[in-house]
């Protein structure tokens, strides 16, 4: 978070706040790219309204948050759900409820069919099962994601 505190202190004028403009190009130099909307929401939410309004450094870190890319113990969080038998591992039709949620997610109604959703489970299967036991946890898949910055399952291709 050192970079965090110091791209603050760069773009505050007083080292204590920073307004709304401020905060937005902290955070695009961090490699954001925050919607600008969303930056207003924000400051509205905490009912700084004047646009020479700051924010202190604690309300920065959260914004911030917002933005920042899930780390593996999030995602690892988000898959546990998908556990439905709790044991640790995203069995085939685990993943397939995975799938299968981030689809209605958009509201199309897919079927995925059993042919599909193996090929993707062997394909993160072989790249992601660190410990080689053949099974596919939530951390490892969680790590997978991330390390391949697929946070969107849908933008699996099981033909690469
Ligand atoms: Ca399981
Ligand atoms: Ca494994």
């Amino acid at each position: 978070m050192g970079d965090l505190r110091e791209e603050f202190s760069i773009f505050s004028d007083d080292g204590e706040g920073v307004t709304r403009q401020q905060a937005y190009s902290a955070i695009c130099q961090l490699n954001k790219n925050p919607p600008a909307v969303e930056i207003d929401n924000f400051f509205n939410e905490h009912d700084i309204t004047d646009p020479e309004g700051t924010i202190t450094f604690e309300l920065f870190e959260e914004l911030y948050n917002q933005f920042a890319t899930p780390t593996v113990e999030d995602l690892e969080q988000a898959l546990k759900v998908f556990d439905t038998d709790d044991d640790g591992q995203i069995s085939v039709d685990e993943l397939k409820n995975i799938l299968k949620s981030s689809h209605s997610v958009r509201g199309i109604d897919v079927d995925l069919n059993e042919e599909y959703v193996e090929k993707i489970l062997n394909r993160i299967l072989g790249e992601a099962d660190e410990n080689e036991d053949g099974l596919l946890s939530c951390k490892e898949l969680a790590t997978y994601l991330i390390t391949n910055q697929v946070l969107d399952v849908d933008t699996l291709d099981p033909e690469c």
